[in-house]
């Protein structure tokens, strides 16, 4: 399972002061402690600061790059603001997220063209979240096409689903499960990925049900997760998963992992 860290996001309390105050000791420790908890990228949304959003993305982007191995994934709406982040950062960063929106297209092709990021697809146009597995599979495919004839690799490519949140539509995981499966099955060369918290907005108990919810789709083919890798008892769900799959760590692994961390992890 590939690994986004969400916690440097400016709708947290905390991170939303750190920006504003240029905290930079607080942001970088943010990042870090992701990555060492084993993050593949690490998510920066800088949305709440508003019209100061693209210079606090060319501001924060290298001062986390100082401390980070992995890549940023520049999470925002705004194309001025996805343009300051892309040169900003160094190296591949995942661009989080281009849709079938006529607008997010036009503006963001050029850009992807010209830096060549990995890149988020969410699977909604203008006329908003699909309500149907093909409607969510047709978005995706005719975004995969635009993106390889511009000369992306099928494995830079992340289909986003978009779960929507349970308390709302009850067959909002049923949803997503059939449209994640379609998409593998149809692009088995593409990434599947989530933000795994609005399955359970407005749901109790929401930190176990995205434990369960990742498990499930986990095993039904999602390749990466957008989550708190602080989170630990997410993280050994992840692991259980990936055991029970013969994936990596190996069974050995998890269960040498699992005595060691038991002691101080009540189930
Ligand atoms: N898909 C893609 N990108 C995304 C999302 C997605 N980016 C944003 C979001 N969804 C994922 N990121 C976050 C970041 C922070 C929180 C949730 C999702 C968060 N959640 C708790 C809450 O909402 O109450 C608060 C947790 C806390 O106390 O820290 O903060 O779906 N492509």
């Amino acid at each position: 399972m590939i690994i986004i860290g969400e916690r440097l996001n400016s709708s947290r309390k905390p991170v939303l002061q750190a920006m504003e105050n240029k905290d930079e000791n607080y942001l970088q420790k943010e990042a870090l402690k992701q990555e060492q908890a084993g993050a593949s990228f690490i998510d920066v949304n800088a949305a709440a600061l508003l019209d100061k959003e693209p210079e606090a993305l060319e501001w924060i982007i290298p001062l986390l790059q100082e401390k980070l191995s992995v890549p940023l994934a520049i999470d925002t709406p705004n194309p001025k603001a996805m343009e300051e982040g892309l040169k900003a950062h160094r190296g591949k960063a995942l661009l989080n997220s281009l849709s079938g929106e006529k607008e997010k297209i036009k503006s963001l092709l050029p850009l992807i063209k010209e830096h060549k990021p990995s890149v988020i697809v969410l699977c909604l146009d203008e006329k908003g979240l699909p309500r149907s597995p093909e409607y969510a599979l047709s978005i995706a495919n005719r975004l995969v096409d635009l993106l390889v004839k511009e000369g992306l690799d099928t494995d830079d490519i992340f289909i986003d689903p978009l779960a929507h949140p349970v308390s709302i539509e009850p067959d909002a995981a049923p949803l997503f499960l059939e449209s994640l499966r379609r998409i593998k099955e149809k692009m088995p060369d593409v990434k599947t990925i989530a933000g795994l918290s609005n399955i359970s907005f407005g749901f109790p108990q929401r930190r176990l049900v995205n434990r369960i919810f990742l498990s499930i789709a986990f095993l039904n083919g999602l390749d990466a997760a957008i989550l708190d890798p602080l989170d630990a008892k997410l993280l050994r769900a992840i692991s259980a998963a990936e055991a029970l799959l013969d994936q990596e760590p190996s069974l050995q692994d998890y269960g040498r992992e699992t005595r060691k961390k038991t002691i101080k992890i009540k189930e």
